[in-house]
């Protein structure tokens, strides 16, 4: 089997490289060009995946691709994925995160409409929530130009897969981490500062708003769904998620006494991480996932704050 994964030097595209090698696919991944490498989260399997340079932004650098390479499967993980940046520059979000989706397709469209598409479709599109817990039917109402560029790709892949029969699947996957996790995002911000103030690096640790509550996994965990999903015989969306909520607070309080210390004593508020619209809470029904899929998640949220406390820990102790 041959897959593409656009995105492959992100989190998701590093694990689920791992994850297609041990099931013995030929992996390609598509990165865009940048003047530093961005190979640090693949460097491990550099060589036993085959890298080529591609934008979601080009769409010719897509159909070249997937004509030379003819996929059986295409993961498009690529996109703007960080929330705050999606109002700073909304029209780059929208381009990447939303019309990609759709060049991916048409790219599939016209060369072989038999590779199927896995989308990497974001519980950001439940956003101000309308039913809790989410589901597959839960109506979307995207709180940022991120979340609204998500719900486009979703319905274009759902408008391919009933207009030109395509095999064309949406993961919509709540918030998941691992010590691979970008260092903005609000769980990787805690762990890594909590990790320097125990070594005595940073004093304190400034966050925005402590009270929004989110559904985490562990993103080895919910690259199987992905893959999962792919080989089920009717092209369908999931949702995949831990059916857990916890505060931005909660995660603080678990990272801090981990390492022995008091969140309190070092969180202090900057009113700059405050979003323009807020998401309070996400929380996911995979009840489809278990039952359709066989999936479940395995790491819970009090292991997950640990694996990448000390995977912070150690990995600053190193570089000391
Ligand atoms: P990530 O770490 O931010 O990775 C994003 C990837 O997209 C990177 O490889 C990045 O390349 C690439 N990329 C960005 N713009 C591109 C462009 N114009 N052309 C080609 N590649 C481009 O994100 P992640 O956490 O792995 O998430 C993977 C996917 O799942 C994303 O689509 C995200 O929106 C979605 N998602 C994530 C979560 C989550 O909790 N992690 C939940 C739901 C959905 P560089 O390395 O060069 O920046
Ligand atoms: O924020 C709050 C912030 O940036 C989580 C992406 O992978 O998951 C991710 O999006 C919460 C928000 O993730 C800070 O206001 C407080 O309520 O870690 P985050 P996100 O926005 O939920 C979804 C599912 C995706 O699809 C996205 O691609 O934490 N928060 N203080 C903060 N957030 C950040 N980043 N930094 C802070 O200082």
């Amino acid at each position: 089997m041959k897959a593409i994964i656009t995105g492959i030097t992100g989190q998701d595209g590093s694990y689920l490289a791992e994850f297609l090698l041990k099931k013995n696919y030929d992996v390609y991944g598509l990165y865009r060009r940048s003047s530093v490498d961005t190979f640090e989260r693949i460097n491990h399997i550099k060589d036993k995946v085959n890298l080529i340079t591609a934008d979601l932004t080009d769409q010719n650098s897509l159909n070249e691709t997937i004509k030379d390479i003819g996929p059986d499967e295409i993961y498009n993980l690529a996109a703007q994925s960080f929330v705050p940046v999606s109002w700073t520059q909304p029209a780059l979000t929208a381009n990447v995160t939303a019309v990609g989706a759709l060049r991916i397709l048409e790219a599939v469209r016209h060369i072989n409409p038999k590779i199927k598409v896995y989308q990497a479709s974001s519980s950001e599109m439940f956003g101000k929530v309308q039913e809790i817990p989410q589901t597959e039917k839960t109506p979307f109402y995207p709180r940022s130009p991120y979340g609204v560029s998500k719900v486009f790709a979703f319905w274009i892949m759902k408008n391919y897969r009933e207009s030109y029969n395509m095999f064309t699947t949406n993961g919509i996957l709540f918030n998941h981490e691992s010590p691979r996790r970008g260092l903005q995002f609000v769980t990787r911000k805690i762990t890594n500062t909590a990790a320097k103030i125990k070594l005595g690096l940073q004093k304190e640790l400034l966050l925005g708003n402590l009270d929004a509550k989110r559904d985490w996994g562990y993103a080895p965990d919910y690259v199987e769904a992905m893959w999962l999903m792919m080989q089920h015989k009717i092209p369908e969306d999931f949702v995949v998620a831990t059916n857990e909520v916890h505060s931005v607070r909660e995660f603080c309080e678990h990272a801090f006494s981990h390492l022995g210390l008091n969140y309190e004593d070092y969180v202090k508020l900057d009113k700059k991480f405050l979003r323009p619209a807020e998401v309070d809470q996400l929380i996911g029904d995979y009840g489809k996932a278990e039952k359709v899929l066989g999936w479940k998640p395995r790491v819970t949220f009090k292991e997950l704050v640990k694996i990448m406390v000390d995977a912070d820990l150690e990995k600053l102790k190193k570089e000391q």
